[in-house]
C-alpha cells in the first residue's frame, strides 16, 4: 500500500536524521535495531522535553520579513483528503464547516469560519521545518488558541489539547490527530490559521483551518482540523502516543 511505503520512508528519515546527530544509528537497517531505536526514543523523551523547555523557555519562534516568504509553501503528507466528511464540506466551499471545542471545558463551543475570522487575529511569518529535511517560510493568519480556550474556559484537570483532523493519512480508516500541552497551547504564536500568505489556506495546506504551533516540527502542525479537544491525558486515544506520527515512533515533544 502506498501509504505504508510513505510511513516506512518517514521512519527512515527520522532514524537517519536523529542517528546522524547522535553519531550512533546511521546505517543500521535491521528491523530489531529499528524497534530498539524507537524504544530508546521514548525513554529519552521526557528528558528531551524538560531539557528543551529549560533551554527555550517562553521564547517566540523567529519571525521573518515578507521578502523571505517562499514562493510555494510546499505541501506534505495529506494534500487532498478523500474522506467523505471532508469531500462533502469541500464541495460547498466549506460553508457548513464548524470548528468544535470540547472536552474539559466549561462551555463546549462551535464556530463557523466567518465567526473565527471576526475574532482577534494574529499574523506571523514563520519557518516550517519538516523532519524530512526541508523548510519553507509562510505568512499565517489566525485566531490565537489561547483566545478560543479562554472563551471555552478550561476545567480543572485540563492538561493537553488534542487536534482531530479530517484526513486518513495512513489509509487505514483512522484520522490524523496531534496533541500539545497547555504551555504550547497558550503560547502567543499558537494559532488556528485560516489564511496563508493573505489568502484562504489552500486545500493542500490544510483548508479550511490548520494549526500553527511555531516552535514545533512539521508533523505537529495539524491540517484539516475540525475538533479541538481538551483532555487530561492522551493515552486512551488511537495508538496512545499523542499523535499519528508519534504512534509511528516520532517524538511527542517535536520541538525546534
Ligand atoms: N491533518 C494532517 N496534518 C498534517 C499532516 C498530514 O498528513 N495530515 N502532515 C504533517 C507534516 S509531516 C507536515 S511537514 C506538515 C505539512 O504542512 P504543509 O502541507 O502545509 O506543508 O503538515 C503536518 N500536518
Ligand atoms: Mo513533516
Amino acid at each position: 500500500m502506498p501509504n505504508e511505503d510513505f510511513a516506512a520512508n518517514r521512519r527512515r528519515f527520522l532514524r537517519l536524521s536523529l542517528g546522524a546527530g547522535a553519531g550512533l544509528l546511521a546505517g543500521c537497517d535491521a528491523q530489531s535495531q529499528r524497534e530498539g531505536f524507537v524504544d530508546a526514543l521514548s525513554l529519552a523523551e521526557p528528558l528531551n522535553r524538560r531539557m528543551q523547555r529549560l533551554l527555550t523557555g517562553d521564547r517566540l519562534a523567529r519571525e521573518f520579513p515578507a521578502s523571505m516568504i517562499s514562493p510555494v509553501f510546499k505541501p506534505n503528507g495529506s494534500i487532498d483528503p478523500r474522506t467523505p466528511e471532508y469531500l462533502a464540506l469541500k464541495a460547498q466551499g466549506f460553508a457548513a464547516y464548524r470548528l468544535r471545542i470540547r472536552g474539559l471545558v466549561e462551555r463546549p463551543l462551535e464556530f463557523a469560519l466567518h465567526a473565527l475570522q471576526a475574532m482577534p487575529a494574529r499574523t506571523q511569518i514563520t519557518r516550517h521545518d519538516c523532519v524530512e529535511g526541508w523548510s519553507v517560510i509562510g505568512q499565517w493568519t489566525g485566531v490565537p488558541l489561547a483566545h478560543l480556550l479562554g472563551l471555552a474556559r478550561l476545567r480543572p484537570g485540563a492538561r493537553y489539547v488534542v487536534f482531530h483532523c479530517f484526513d486518513d493519512l495512513l489509509g487505514d480508516g483512522s484520522r490524523y490527530y496531534e496533541s500539545i500541552d497547555l504551555h504550547d497551547a497558550l503560547h502567543p504564536q499558537t494559532i488556528a490559521a485560516y489564511a496563508l500568505n493573505g489568502a484562504p489556506v489552500p486545500v493542500a495546506n490544510g483548508a479550511p483551518l490548520r494549526m500553527r504551533i511555531e516552535r514545533k516540527l512539521g508533523y505537529k502542525q495539524p491540517k484539516y482540523v475540525h475538533t479541538i479537544e481538551v483532555v487530561d491525558g492522551y493515552a486512551r486515544l488511537a495508538g496512545g502516543k499523542g499523535g499519528t506520527w508519534e504512534d509511528q515512533g516520532y517524538d511527542w515533544y517535536g520541538g525546534i
